[in-house]
C-alpha cells in the first residue's frame, strides 16, 4: 500500500482550491456580498457559538445557496464575519474575513453580508462558518460556529456523504489520503452515481482517470500489487457507468501486469508486490474480482475466467480462510496462514469477487461460498459488536491516523466501507425487489453512522457507533459506503 501523496500539476481550473486565493468574488446566480435584507424566504440558522455573552449565529438560505453571520448581545465596535472553505475545512480564505462588519453605537447586534457557498463555475463545493469577538473591553478571543453549507446537491443523507466527500477533492487527488485510498474514494463515488441516478460529480472520473494517468509507474500500475487492483476496479466501475472503452482497456492493462505476478510458490497466487515477499488475502482476493468483472465485461473472453477460477480454487484452500470462516491476513513464508488480524476488508472483497464469479458461470455454489463468510462476519464478537461493524483497530485506546486515538493506521480507516460495497453486492445478487438477506444489517450500518458519526457538514468520523473522531477523506469514503450498500441497482 502506498499512503504518500504523489505530485502532479492540479488542474488549472481548480488551482484556487490548492492556493486558497484570497478575496475571491463570487458570482453564482448572486454574487458575493449581497445585502442581508435581500435573502429569500426560507432561510435558517444552521449553527451557533457563543463567547462571553455574545451569540454568532451562522444563517444559511437554501434558495440563493448563500450564507450570512449575525452577532447579537454584543456591544458597539464588536467583530462579526464568514469563513469559506473549499475543501472541507481544512483551510480557507485566510484573511478575507468575508462581509466583516462591527457593531454600531446604539444597538446590540451587527449582520455581515451574504456570501455564496459553492463557486459554480468551477465546481467548487464550499462550506462556511460564522466568526466573531467582543471588542470591549479589550479585544477578547474569537468564536466560529461549525462548518455548514446549505442543502444544494446534499438534500439526501447520500448525496450529503457524497458532496462532503468530493469537497476534499483536490483536482487530482483527494486531500487527506494518498494512492490505494484515492481509488477508492474514486470507487466510493462512481458506485455512488451507479446505484443512484446522479450524475453531480461525474465529472471527477475524467479528471481522476486523465490526472493520475502519469502516477508511480504510469497507467495506475506500481510495485504495490493491490494499489494497481484497486485502481483497476475504479476503472470498471468507471466503464460501467459510462460506457466509455478506454476504461475497460485499462482495467485489462493493469490485470495484464499483475498477472505476471503469479507464480507456483505455495502452489499459485499473486504476490502483494513486484519484490515477492507476501502472498496475503487481499491481493488474490482483488484478482478474483477483477479477473472476473473483465470476462463479465469482454464479449467472448475465457482467458480471465480461467484466471479467476485458479486464483478463487488456489485461494480456497490456502488456509487464509480460518475455521470460522473468517479471512486471515495471509502465508508465513512457510506457506502456512500467518493468522493474521481478520480485517473487515478482507472478507469484504471475496463476496465481489465470488459474486463476479456467479454472474459469469451461474454456478450458485459462489454464492453460498460468499454467504459463509457474510453471515461469519455477521456473527463475529470482533469484527460486530452491538449489530456494528467494526474494524479490529478501533477502540484500542492506540494512537491511529492523524494525532487521534482511533486506533486505527491511515489504511485500516478505509476498510469498513470497502467490506459493505461488497456485502451490499452480494445482498443485491441474492435479493429482489430491494430486500435481500443482508438488507436488515445493512440499513443498521447507514442507520448508526448517520445518528451516532456524523457533524453538521455531513462528515464521517472513523467510528459507526461514535464518538466522531479522526474524520478524513477515508472515512467519509466509508460513510458514503455504508449508504450506497442499501441500494439497488437502478440502471
Ligand atoms: C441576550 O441577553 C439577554 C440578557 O442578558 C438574555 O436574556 C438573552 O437570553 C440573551 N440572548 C441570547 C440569544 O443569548
Ligand atoms: C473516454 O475516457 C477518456 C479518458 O477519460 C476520455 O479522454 C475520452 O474523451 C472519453 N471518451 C468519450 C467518448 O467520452
Ligand atoms: C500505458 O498503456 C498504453 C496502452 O496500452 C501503452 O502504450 C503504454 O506504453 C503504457 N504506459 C506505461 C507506462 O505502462
Ligand atoms: C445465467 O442465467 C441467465 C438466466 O437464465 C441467463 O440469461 C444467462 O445467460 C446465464 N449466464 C451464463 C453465463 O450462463
Ligand atoms: C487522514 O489520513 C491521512 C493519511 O491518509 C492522515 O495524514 C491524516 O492525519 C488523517 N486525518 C485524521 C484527522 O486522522
Ligand atoms: C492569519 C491567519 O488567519 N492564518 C490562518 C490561515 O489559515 C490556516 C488554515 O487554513 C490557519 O491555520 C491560519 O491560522
Amino acid at each position: 500500500m502506498h499512503s504518500s501523496l504523489i505530485t502532479l500539476p492540479l488542474l488549472a481550473l481548480l488551482l484556487f482550491v490548492g492556493s486558497q486565493a484570497q478575496n475571491l468574488h463570487i458570482c453564482n446566480t448572486h454574487c458575493d456580498n449581497r445585502d442581508a435584507s435581500e435573502v429569500s424566504d426560507g432561510a435558517r440558522v444552521v449553527a451557533t457559538s457563543t463567547i462571553n455573552g455574545r451569540e454568532i449565529r451562522l444563517i444559511i438560505s437554501d434558495t440563493d445557496n448563500m450564507g450570512f453571520a449575525i452577532i447579537i448581545n454584543g456591544t458597539a465596535r464588536d467583530e462579526v464575519w464568514l469563513d469559506r472553505s473549499f475543501d472541507a475545512g481544512l483551510s480557507w480564505e485566510n484573511g478575507s474575513l468575508l462581509g466583516f462588519t462591527t457593531i454600531p453605537q446604539g444597538v446590540n447586534y451587527a449582520t455581515t453580508t451574504m456570501f455564496n457557498v459553492d463557486y459554480d463555475a468551477v465546481k467548487g463545493l464550499g462550506a462556511l462558518r460564522a466568526c466573531g469577538r467582543g471588542l470591549d473591553p479589550s479585544p477578547g478571543p474569537l468564536t466560529c460556529t461549525e462548518w455548514a453549507r446549505s442543502n444544494v446537491h446534499s438534500e439526501t443523507r447520500i448525496d450529503a456523504a457524497a458532496t462532503a466527500l468530493m469537497q476534499y477533492f483536490n483536482g487530482q487527488l483527494w486531500h487527506t489520503v494518498g494512492w490505494w485510498n484515492g481509488a477508492n474514494v474514486l470507487t466510493a463515488l462512481i458506485q455512488y452515481m451507479k446505484f443512484t441516478d446522479s450524475r453531480t460529480h461525474f465529472h471527477v472520473i475524467e479528471t481522476a482517470y486523465t490526472e493520475n494517468l502519469d502516477g508511480w509507474d504510469g497507467n495506475f500500475t506500481s510495485d504495490a500489487l493491490d494499489d494497481t487492483e484497486w485502481w483497476a476496479l475504479a476503472w470498471i466501475d468507471a466503464y460501467d457507468v459510462t460506457g466509455n472503452q478506454t476504461y475497460l482497456a485499462m482495467a485489462q492493462f493493469d490485470a495484464d501486469y499483475i498477472y505476471q505476478y503469479v507464480d507456483s510458490v505455495c502452489g499459485g497466487g499473486v504476490w502483494w508486490s513486484t519484490a515477492r515477499t507476501y502472498k496475503n488475502a487481499i491481493t488474490n482476493e482483488l484478482y478474483i474480482q477483477l479477473a472476473a468483472a473483465l470476462h463479465n465485461r469482454i464479449p467472448g473472453d475465457t482467458k480471465y475466467l480461467a484466471q479467476a477460477i485458479e486464483i478463487w480454487e488456489w485461494f480456497k484452500q490456502s488456509g487464509m480462510i480460518n475455521e470460522e470462516s473468517l479471512i486471515n491476513d495471509g502465508l508465513r513464508d512457510d506457506c502456512t496462514s500467518n493468522r493474521d488480524t481478520t480485517w473487515t476488508y478482507n472478507q469484504g472483497v471475496i463476496l465481489g469477487a465470488l459474486v463476479e464469479l456467479y454472474r459469469a458461470t451461474n454456478d450458485s455454489t459462489y454464492l453460498s461460498e460468499a454467504t459463509t463468510i457474510a453471515d461469519a462476519v455477521l456473527q463475529s464478537p470482533i469484527l460486530t459488536r452491538n449489530g456494528v461493524l467494526t474494524e479490529p483497530c478501533e477502540y484500542s485506546g492506540q494512537v491511529g491516523c492523524g494525532d487521534h486515538t482511533g486506533g486505527c493506521d491511515c489504511n485500516q480507516i478505509a476498510f469498513k466501507g470497502i467490506f459493505l460495497r461488497h456485502l451490499g453486492e452480494l445482498n443485491r445478487n441474492l435479493g429482489s425487489n430491494g430486500q435481500g438477506p443482508y438488507q436488515a444489517y445493512l440499513n443498521r450500518q447507514a442507520d448508526t453512522t448517520y445518528a451516532s458519526n456524523r457533524n453538521i457538514l455531513n462528515q464521517y468520523g472513523i467510528h459507526f457507533a461514535g464518538p466522531l473522531e479522526d474524520i478524513n477523506a477515508s472515512t467519509q469514503q466509508s460513510g458514503l459506503e455504508a449508504f450506497t450498500a442499501t441500494l439497488f441497482p437502478r440502471f
